[in-house]
């Protein structure tokens, strides 16, 4: 079976010898030593300060808006996997959507501008989908004239850069998951990136039940922290990253030579890297996605139709004014084909073959 995606697994023997020294530490969690070496390494390798490591990419965004003090209305994207929506939601964050750029399938920001003049927001949360950085500067113009905090969910942008620098870097707080589907992976896992120290010295006590390190409570938290176990899969996986970063490199170079006068591909932030964790395409109409997907499936093909349905289209938010167009169009007409280092250069052609035929 040729899926959407599927986990890296490191060298057995690599994976044992950060198990051994759990065993050996007798620590499994809790800011543990392996926790603490993967937090360095990956601050270290992003290029990033003040990262924090969580439990999860979803906790990571509710950690973010906890420890920036975000409590008003927020503006999202209605293109993203639920998670950016529902962690508003969860965390009682009143919010509404704002329609993408067809083309780049991230948040249109002169249409953002148009929504948040309506008034009462305090906060973005702009997805980099795919990887692909979104408007970093218009985002920050914006967020600047209508005195907003910045959160990026960053859950696919692993690795990537804008201008030589990390994405990471930009807004309030840039957010990461970690999950076995991505390519960089913990099993499970998470990490926030912080504009400002303060604010990661208010996470640390956040995603600990609200412990400072004298072990006095400082104020509500939450458990959001980082297995010694999770911790050891991601320093197995960091150790090989650039070997993942290579093979998907060359399929999705495969994909691009192939497919691109068939199908449109998303249209990349100039000056931005690329991680190629995902390679949607878009199809000429919503028939033709079902036809393709049906041949797929046929063929023991299963990509994924992310992002669908547009969030807007769930009820979560009351704060949206109309249909977001835009986003319901490219949400009925996209395929995420499979992407993952172990697939043979025989199952990409297998992809391009029935997508050409
Ligand atoms: N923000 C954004 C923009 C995100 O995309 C995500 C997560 C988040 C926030 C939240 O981060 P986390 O809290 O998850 O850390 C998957 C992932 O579960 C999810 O992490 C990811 N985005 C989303 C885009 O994709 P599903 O429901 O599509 O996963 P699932 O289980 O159907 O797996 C997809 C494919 O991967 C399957 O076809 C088979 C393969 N697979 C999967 C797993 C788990 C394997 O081969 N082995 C495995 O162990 O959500």
């Amino acid at each position: 079976m040729i899926s959407v995606g599927r986990p890296y697994l490191p060298n057995k023997k690599k994976l044992y010898h950060l198990l051994d020294k759990i065993y050996a530490n007798t620590w499994l969690t809790n800011n543990g030593p392996l926790s603490k070496e993967l937090r360095q390494k990956l601050g270290e390798f992003l290029g990033v300060e003040n990262l924090l490591l969580c439990a999860n990419g979803t906790l990571a965004l509710q950690i973010a808006y906890k420890a920036l003090g975000v409590r008003g209305k927020a503006l999202t994207t209605p293109f993203s996997f639920i998670a950016t929506a529902s962690s508003l939601e969860w965390e009682g964050i009143p919010f509404g959507f704002s329609d993408i750029n067809p083309c780049t399938f991230n948040l249109d920001f002169t249409l953002a501008e148009s929504s948040l003049s309506s008034g009462g927001f305090d906060s973005i949360v702009p997805v980099h989908v795919f990887g692909n950085p979104c408007d970093v500067e218009d985002a920050e113009m914006v967020a600047e004239r209508h005195n907003l905090k910045v959160i990026y969910d960053a859950a696919h942008a692993f690795n990537v850069k804008y201008k030589n620098k990390s994405v990471l870097s930009f807004g309030d707080a840039s957010t990461l998951s970690f999950h076995a589907t991505k390519l960089f992976h913990c099993t499970e896992g998470g990490a926030v990136v912080f504009k400002k120290k303060e604010d990661l010295e208010t996470a640390e006590r956040l995603i600990n039940f609200g412990f400072d390190e004298n072990k006095e409570i400082r104020g509500p938290g939450i458990n959001a922290k980082m297995s010694e176990i999770h911790a050891a899969m991601g320093l197995a996986v960091l150790d090989d990253f650039h070997l993942i970063q290579e093979r998907v490199q060359q399929i999705a170079n495969h994909y691009r030579d192939e497919l691109k006068d068939y199908f449109m591909l998303q249209v990349w932030n100039e000056g931005s890297s690329s991680n190629n964790s995902y390679f949607p395409i878009v199809c000429k109409s919503e028939e033709e996605l079902r036809a393709l997907i049906k041949e797929m499936n046929d063929k023991n093909i299963y990509p994924r139709q992310y992002f669908s349905p547009s969030l807007d289209t769930l009820g979560y938010s009351s704060h949206t004014s109309g249909k977001m167009l835009k986003s319901i169009e490219i949400a009925s007409k996209i395929i995420c084909l499979p992407i993952y280092p172990e697939m043979s250069d025989e199952d990409v052609k297998s992809v391009v073959r029935v997508l050409k035929k």
